[in-house]
């Protein structure tokens, strides 16, 4: 039986990774950090229990994370923890940066002290691309980083300090670029599910109004189910490389939206205004992946469009509320 040890797994990614590596027959560990709520903190993952095992843990404790791992002996390691909100990282950038990129390094020199053999896998952002985008408009492994928020910049500095120590020190040390991927399971700050369960408090009567920041951005949209199934192609390929996971596709926030509000049969320019507390410093106003060398190197293609998708974000909220 595989080990998996699982950063961030009480997160989106962290849950639908669990699930999937479960079912591939896997043992599956992870790290929670402490919380003063501990009910609400496995919410995601309480449903898999077997062949699960999860203990505290938090990437700016470095002698936690040899320890853990020296403990675990995983056979993959899978680094998904963050401060993973753009606009909150302005808030907190010293935080965002320690956690994202200084844990990053915590969690490589545990990795390289306690389990070298193993393979690691760095959850990198298509948010590093920043204000970059090549002339055909889209971003791929190749295209420069021009990161444009806190966030951004840790997460360039974690892509960096994985390539140094795959060749520094012979480590197998692959990163993932995913672009934006979502589910039920996103935080409710994130746009999609934000709009998503705001316009279904609106339907049904529970909210009068929604308040966003920019509207006019674009993202290309994925699903985290689908996501988390190429991460694990990506750790497992004969030798450590790094792959944009993307549709492809892209929409604006505002697109999104009025596709929301229809399904519900609402007509958002009633509904939602713009609030400045919700916009950011600097923008990224565009992002469209090119996934075709994940694509040629493995059998991976996204099941769920984007239509798909927030489809079954609507219904989730439709029942839950
Ligand atoms: P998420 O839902 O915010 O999950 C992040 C997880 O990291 C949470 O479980 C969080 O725990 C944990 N965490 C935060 N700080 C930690 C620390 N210091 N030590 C240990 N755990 C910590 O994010 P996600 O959407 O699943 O994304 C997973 C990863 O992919 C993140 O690294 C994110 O930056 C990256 N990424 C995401 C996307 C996307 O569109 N979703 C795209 C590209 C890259 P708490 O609940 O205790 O805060
Ligand atoms: O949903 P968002 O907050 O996601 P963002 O900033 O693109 O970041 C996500 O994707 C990254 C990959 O590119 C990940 F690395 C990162 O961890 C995270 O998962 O915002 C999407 C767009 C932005 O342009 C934002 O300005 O939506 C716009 N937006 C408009 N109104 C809003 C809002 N975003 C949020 N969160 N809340 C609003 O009210």
């Amino acid at each position: 039986m595989k080990k998996a040890f699982i950063t961030g797994i009480g997160g989106q990614d962290g849950s639908y990774l669990t699930e999937y590596l479960l079912g591939l027959g896997y043992e599956v560990h992870g790290i929670v950090r402490r919380n003063s709520t501990p009910e609400h903190q496995q919410s995601r993952i309480d449903f898999v229990r077997e062949n699960l095992h999860v203990s505290y843990g938090d990437l700016l404790d470095v002698s936690g994370l040899e320890r853990v791992l020296q403990k675990v002996n995983p056979d993959e390691v899978y680094n998904l923890a963050a401060q993973s909100h753009v606009r909150i990282s302005y808030d907190i950038p010293q935080f965002t940066a320690q956690t994202n990129a200084l844990g990053t390094l915590n969690i490589l020199e545990a990795f390289r002290n306690a389990c070298p053999e193993a393979k690691f896998y760095q959850a990198s952002s298509s948010e590093m691309f920043g204000s970059a985008v090549d002339e055909d408009g889209f971003q791929r492994e190749t295209t420069p980083f021009k990161p444009v928020s806190p966030y951004g910049c840790s997460k360039v500095f974690a892509y960096n300090i994985v390539h140094n120590y795959r060749n520094a020190y012979k480590l197998h040390a692959v990163n993932g670029i995913l672009f934006n991927h979502e589910s039920p399971r996103r935080g409710s700050n994130f746009v999609t599910n934000k709009v998503v369960k705001g316009a279904v408090l609106i339907k049904k009567g529970m909210a009068k109004n929604l308040e966003l920041g920019n509207m006019d951005s674009f993202r290309d949209w994925g699903h985290s189910k689908d996501y988390v199934k190429a991460m694990h192609k990506i750790i497992n390929h004969s030798m450590a490389d790094d792959f944009v996971v993307a549709t492809g596709q892209t929409h604006s926030v505002r697109e999104m939206t009025d596709y929301v509000f229809k399904q519900l049969g609402l007509d958002y320019q009633e509904y939602v205004s713009q609030n400045p507390n919700f916009l950011r410093p600097e923008e990224l106003t565009y992002l469209r992946g090119d996934s075709s060398k994940l694509r040629s190197t493995f059998d991976w293609t996204p099941e769920y469009t984007f239509h798909q998708l927030m489809d079954e974000m609507i219904e989730f909220w439709m029942e839950k509320l």
